[in-house]
């Protein structure tokens, strides 16, 4: 099962992942985690990406949104095993940034096209949809605060407005996602109620009987009657 931890910069994505990974250990449900691949965007080759997408986005956007994309699919071809806990989908880039980056005039209509046709192609590829989404709704203003506790250098010009922009896009997308089911989560996260919630969409279930099975195959040759 592919499960996808979406939210707003700053909404805790990766905290949550670390977290859950930690519960699904306890539970013995193997999981393989995939961070959001922030160290290549800012250290592809001698650029970093990030901070030159926050810099300058009219020149730069475009490029940071081709590296985020490959990156992307890269680390899910290289990394997909049977049960996966991924920061962040492609999906994201499609619904959520790349429609910020119009608004904002910040691509041109040539670039848009070419990042709608990328974004096409890679979500036609099968090991990109997520079964699950876990939704993070944070407020902007508290995504806003722990950015600026973080202190993410090249963050510093995220501003309100831009979060807000981001959590309207967020807020019509998961209400109308319609190819995986959605967990929506609000402050203070409740961990036991999301394992709940995955247990009844059968995540890891189908490990654990496996297990089962085994154990009970291995106890029968071990003690034949
Ligand atoms: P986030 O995935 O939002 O990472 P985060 O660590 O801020 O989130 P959280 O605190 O919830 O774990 O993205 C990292 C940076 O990349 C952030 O500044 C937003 C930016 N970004 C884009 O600008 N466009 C994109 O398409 C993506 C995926 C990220
Ligand atoms: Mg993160």
């Amino acid at each position: 099962m592919h499960i996808c931890v979406e939210g707003n910069i700053g909404s805790g994505k990766s905290t949550l992942c670390k977290k859950l990974a930690k519960k699904f250990s306890e539970f013995e449900i193997p999981c393989e985690i995939l961070p959001e691949p922030v160290d290549i965007w800012q250290q592809f080759y001698d650029y970093n990406l990030l901070d030159l997408m926050y810099k300058d986005p009219k020149k730069n956007a475009y490029a940071f949104q081709n590296l985020a994309l490959t990156s992307k699919v890269d680390q899910l071809q290289r990394y997909s095993t049977e049960n996966i806990l991924v920061e962040r989908s492609i999906y994201a880039q499609k619904n959520v940034f790349i429609p910020a980056l119009a608004n904002q005039g910040n691509i041109t209509e040539m670039e848009h096209l070419l990042l709608d046709y990328a974004v096409n192609v890679m979500t036609s590829i099968e090991v990109m949809q997520p079964t699950i989404y876990i939704y993070l709704k944070v407020p902007p203003i508290i995504c806003l605060d722990r950015l600026r506790q973080r202190g993410r250098n090249e963050e510093k010009m995220v501003d309100i407005e831009y979060l807000q922009s981001i959590d309207k896009l967020y807020e019509s997308w998961m209400r109308t996602e319609r190819k995986a089911q959605v967990i929506v989560l609000e402050e203070p996260f409740d961990l036991n109620l999301l394992m709940l919630n995955l247990k009844f969409a059968n995540f890891g279930l189908q490990d654990k009987e496996k297990k089962k099975e085994e154990k009970s195959k291995a106890l029968k040759r071990k003690y034949p009657k």
